[in-house]
């Protein structure tokens, strides 16, 4: 994960100060790219604790083509709350008190933090309560999930391109046409945030599935790990399903930004030396669109302790 750390140390030096959607701030760079051999063992960070088990939820819920953050509520992941909350607070049905910014707001002031924080309390269990509200402000829009699974097409049809995708994996390995776009430009304005990781494809050589993402934007210190993590057992994942080997994992960055408020977590992480890689396990022997959080797990994760950070909305 040295390639990581690498990174994080490049924009914090080399970066140029740029503001951005959220008004937090960020150093930023144009244009990067790691490449984790996956036979070298599960690329997560280990110089702070990435959690796994929000990583392995997510992906499921992409690849179960699910859109609603209850199906994450559930399984205990809110890295998607504040997403969804927006777009209720912004909704003509909320009476609440007024949430206007709340990202930044409940940085600042730590009385407004407990009113948000109450609010989004409020906010998810009604998700997990009422399935009415759950349906109509639990759905983030046509994001990465409806994409991958159920493209809309002119003539009124779905296309699956996950499905297809694997499907040309297995019969015409050598095509170079084995892509997932999530970047649907139609569909963006109704999106509670365009797709950050926009566009991947798979490669065959020698018996080895490899994948490349080309990543649009990435939050260096919180964001990137998840991604990472994903991707790899996306490869991993797919690999199984069409009897190869996880070759390389190629991760490209567009916009590589550390927002302002990470700079110091970022230099607590740049102190820390890395670990050896986990391994994954895949327990049983399932397809890859039946796959439970349970048959995966990480053997040998042993990272330094996890380092806190406020996500900018
Ligand atoms: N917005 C921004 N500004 N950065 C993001 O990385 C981001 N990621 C999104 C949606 N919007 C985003 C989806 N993925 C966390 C990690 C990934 C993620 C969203 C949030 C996060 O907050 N991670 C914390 C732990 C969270 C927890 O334990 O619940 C971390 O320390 O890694
Ligand atoms: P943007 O739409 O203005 O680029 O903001 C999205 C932010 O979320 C940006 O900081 C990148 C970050 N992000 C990731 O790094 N990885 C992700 O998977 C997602 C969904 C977002």
């Amino acid at each position: 994960m040295q390639q990581y750390l690498d990174l994080l140390h490049n924009v914090l030096e080399n970066g140029t100060e740029k503001s951005d959607r959220t008004g937090t701030g960020t150093i930023s760079s144009f244009g990067h790219q790691m490449k984790f051999d996956l036979s070298e063992g599960f690329p997560m960070v280990t110089t702070k604790r990435v959690p796994f088990g929000l990583i392995k939820s997510e992906l499921i819920w992409f690849l179960k083509g699910d859109t609603n953050i209850k199906y994450l509520l559930e399984h205990n992941n809110h890295i998607w709350d504040e997403w969804a909350f927006k777009k209720w607070v912004e909704s003509d049905e909320y009476a609440g008190p007024d949430m206007t910014n709340f990202g930044l707001r409940a940085q600042e002031d730590p009385e407004f933090k407990l009113l948000y924080e109450e609010q989004l309390a409020i906010f998810t269990q009604s998700i997990l309560e009422d399935e009415g509200f759950a349906e109509k402000f639990g759905e983030l829009g046509n994001i990465y999930g409806k994409q991958w699974r159920e493209w809309r097409t002119e003539a009124g049809n779905t296309i699956d391109q996950l499905k297809e995708v694997i499907e040309s994996i297995k019969h015409n390995p050598d095509s170079r046409r084995h892509i997932v776009t999530a970047w649907n430009p139609e569909d963006i304005p109704s999106m509670a945030l365009p797709p950050c990781h926009t566009l991947f494809q798979f490669y065959v050589a020698d018996g080895k599935l490899s994948c490349q993402l080309y990543q649009r934007s990435g939050d260096l210190f919180l964001g990137i790990p998840f991604n990472i993590a994903s991707y790899a057992l996306l490869t991993f994942l797919v690999a199984k399903e069409c009897g190869l080997t996880p070759g390389t994992f190629i991760h490209t960055i567009g916009d590589a930004h550390i927002y302002s408020n990470h700079l110091e977590q970022v230099r607590e992480q740049l102190t820390r030396a890395p670990k050896e890689l986990p391994t994954l396990v895949i327990s049983g022997e399932k397809d890859l669109f039946s796959i439970e959080p349970e048959d995966l797990s990480l053997e040998g994760y042993h990272p330094h302790p996890s380092i806190k950070a406020p996500v900018a909305v």
